[in-house]
């Protein structure tokens, strides 16, 4: 198949997973669950989906056990969005389009939802197993949990969150950069593929490791391209304020680097992500796919 009608396949299955996983909108509390679900569904690129799919596919993962994972990342990913935009962070009025969480609804909402979103993403991926045709060897399943949570966390995505905070008016050096997006960004997108991975078979040391490289490539070439799209793209493509980052006097890659320098530092993740695939040979041309998606993406 080619990887156009494989996305908006995958997407397509991801938003009826989705919809199943979530709480259903009048279950009581009826304003939280449809605060919740008005954050995750019907919007975003659901990269971090296409890559547990993606990776599961390398290790033939079943599809209900791929469906949970990438539900439960997607989950974390949309309580970090609802969190971002809050006032006490990014405050921000827009996001995929729409007014964010907590101006739909309020403030207090938008913190429970975010909250909510990330429990309910460990009762998705906790109950994978549970269903017909999902096999998964429970020491296999304790480990993706744990991959959630450290990707998650202090030593993850809000730990990023808190350098990324602590950094507004500072000269970061490069090196403190790329350690701020490695766990903002990067750990949940490369915590996406492992996860993929692991929903499949028991992985060799060696397979952990190119996946890890893979991740690690992908999550900061993720973020580099982000910066470019802030510093280029117009608000109106982006759904957000362009150059808001730069406008808020937080460092990024396009301030420290400049422009040519951060698409040639692009490039060159896109061609570590591809080199760190090649112990798979072939049958990692999703993956190689998506690493070139997250280089060439407009938004
Ligand atoms: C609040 C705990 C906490 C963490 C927030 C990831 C994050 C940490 C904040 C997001 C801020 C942001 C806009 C970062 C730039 C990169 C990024 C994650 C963009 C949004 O992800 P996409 O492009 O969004 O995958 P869609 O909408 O396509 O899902």
């Amino acid at each position: 198949m080619a990887f156009d009608a494989w996305m908006r396949q995958t997407q397509t299955g991801m938003e009826a997973a989705l919809d199943r996983f979530l709480p259903a909108a009048t279950s009581i509390p009826a304003r939280l669950h449809q605060a919740m679900r008005y954050a995750v569904l019907d919007g975003g690129k659901r990269v971090r989906p296409l890559l547990v799919f993606a990776a599961g596919e390398l290790f033939a993962t079943p599809l209900t056990v791929a469906q949970r994972a990438a539900a439960a990342v997607e989950m974390i990913h949309a309580y970090s969005l609802v969190h971002d935009d809050m006032p006490c962070m990014d405050d921000d009025a827009l996001r995929r389009g729409k007014p964010t969480v907590h101006v739909q609804y309020d403030e207090a909402t938008a913190l429970l939802v975010g909250d909510a979103l990330q429990s309910q993403a460990f009762v998705v991926l906790a109950e994978a197993g549970a269903e017909i045709g999902a096999e998964i060897d429970s020491a296999r399943q304790i480990v993706m949990l744990r991959l959630l949570a450290q990707a998650s966390g202090s030593l993850g995505m809000c730990g990023g969150q808190a350098i990324d905070l602590a950094s507004v008016g500072l000269n970061l050096s490069l090196a403190e950069l790329e350690q701020m997006h490695k766990l903002k960004t990067g750990a949940l997108l490369r915590a996406s593929v492992l996860l993929g991975a692991w929903g499949g078979k028991a992985l060799a040391p060696a397979e952990i490791e190119a996946l890890e490289a893979y991740g690690t490539a992908i999550g900061l070439a993720f973020q580099v391209v982000d910066d470019i799209l802030d510093a280029t793209a117009d608000s109106a493509t982006l759904g957000k304020t362009a150059g808001k980052d730069a406008a808020d006097n937080k460092p990024t890659y396009v301030s420290i680097l400049g422009l040519p320098e951060s698409q040639a530092l692009a490039e060159k993740l896109r061609n570590d992500a591809h080199q760190a695939l090649a112990i798979f040979g072939n049958k990692a041309r999703r993956l190689r796919e998506l690493a070139d998606l997250i280089v060439q993406r407009k938004a």
